[in-house]
């Protein structure tokens, strides 16, 4: 992953069904997964700048069963967005010039989706008006997926949705230690284990039945959220990777865990790490806007409890990688892993202790 270059970008692009002439290619550095490169074509009508990633398949081994999955999602929203009374944007892919939905170049797999113009997002919030448009704007793409049957989408990367599994991916890199790190996070692997009993909440509900398994969307990071530019008003929901049947609250959770974070997510000084309870409050209001017609009234009492299993969950993800050896997360330094983990388990600490103050109920 690490050896695409501009000049594989360029090549790709020009492969990728779009008229005009190509003028500039810049790499756009988001999330810690695909790679992303944003390009600039002169055509007829004007300037339009297209999208384009290589995708990491080493995370998702089954690149076709994913974009089988984005090009399901979007063809559903697309064809929802026409009778919708919110209007959000569906992201566009481009197919590549034989009509395919993604290219298999010799740099790996790409694909290519139209730049959503006027738009622009973030990585920090800017206050509870901004947090209620991200939360209105996940539960809306959640809602509208409803009548999308889950059975039709596959599952990319299998338990990637299950707390209890995920805590035996940590036991097992606990176990084996491979790099000898188990010492350098000593106080957060105690951390964890005390957590291990309340991993299985939403996992018992949906293997009892109690809680249908929806469509997600899985990365609910505020800075996948596009806002019309220079407004707090949401326009398009991005990053469609982890769209799979899950446990609905796990979107409101992973909400909770980024967009109400007092620090960024690898903050190094714990003494900012925290959760802004007003921007939570003000998550938990847009978000049961759009959902609170389907959600069962346990699944809105459960909220709270799913904003801390989702970062809790995380962080042992961070924590897991950094005893492998950091081989999912991209890091730019040593030991980022690790103050990752840390960062979402003070959140969870702060979670815990603010329990008594949190009712979304009455928010
Ligand atoms: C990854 O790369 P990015 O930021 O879109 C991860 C999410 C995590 C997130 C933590 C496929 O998303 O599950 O919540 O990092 N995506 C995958 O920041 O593992
Ligand atoms: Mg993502």
């Amino acid at each position: 992953m690490d050896t695409v270059t501009s000049s594989d970008a360029w090549r790709v692009a020009a492969m990728f069904a779009i008229d005009g002439q190509l003028t500039a290619i810049e790499p756009h550095d988001r999330g810690h997964i695909h790679r992303t490169f944003i390009s600039t074509w002169e055509q007829e009508g004007g300037t339009r700048r297209f999208l384009h990633q290589r995708m990491n398949d080493h995370v998702f081994t089954d690149i076709p069963a994913l974009m089988h999955n984005v090009e399901l999602v979007t063809g559903h929203l697309k064809a929802r967005a026409v009778r919708a009374e919110r209007a959000f944007q569906t992201l566009a892919l481009v197919p590549t010039r034989l009509g395919r939905p993604f290219l298999v170049d010799q740099s790996g797999p790409w694909r290519t989706y139209d730049y959503v113009e006027n738009t622009e997002s973030f990585d920090r919030c800017r206050g509870p008006q901004q947090a209620h448009q991200a939360a209105l704007a996940f539960g809306h793409f959640q809602a509208e997926l409803r009548e999308l049957d889950v059975g039709h989408l596959r599952e990319t990367i299998p338990n990637f949705f299950s707390s209890p599994q995920r805590l035996i991916q940590f036991e097992d890199a606990l176990a084996s230690d491979p790099r000898g790190r188990v010492g350098l996070a000593a106080e957060e692997v105690r951390f964890a284990l005390a957590r291990r009993d309340t991993v299985g909440i939403f996992e018992q509900r949906l293997e009892s039945g109690a809680f249908p398994r929806r469509v997600v969307h899985g990365d609910t990071k505020l800075n996948n959220v596009l806002f019309e530019n220079g407004t707090d008003r949401a326009v398009c929901v991005v990053d469609l990777d982890t769209c799979m049947p899950a446990w609905s609250l796990y979107d409101f959770g992973d909400l909770v865990r980024f967009t109400a974070a007092l620090s960024s997510e690898d903050e190094t000084d714990l003494d900012k790490v925290g959760v802004d309870l007003e921007i939570y409050r003000a998550l938990g209001s847009g978000y049961l806007e759009a959902t609170s017609s389907f959600l069962s009234a346990e699944e809105v009492a459960l909220m709270p409890t799913a904003a801390r299993l989702v970062t809790f969950t995380i962080g042992l993800r961070f924590l897991t990688d950094y005893l492998s050896g950091d081989t999912y997360f991209r890091t730019t330094r040593e030991h980022q892993n690790l103050d990752r983990a840390r960062v979402q388990f003070a959140q969870v600490r702060f979670l815990e202790k603010a329990a008594g103050k949190i009712d979304l109920r009455r928010a």
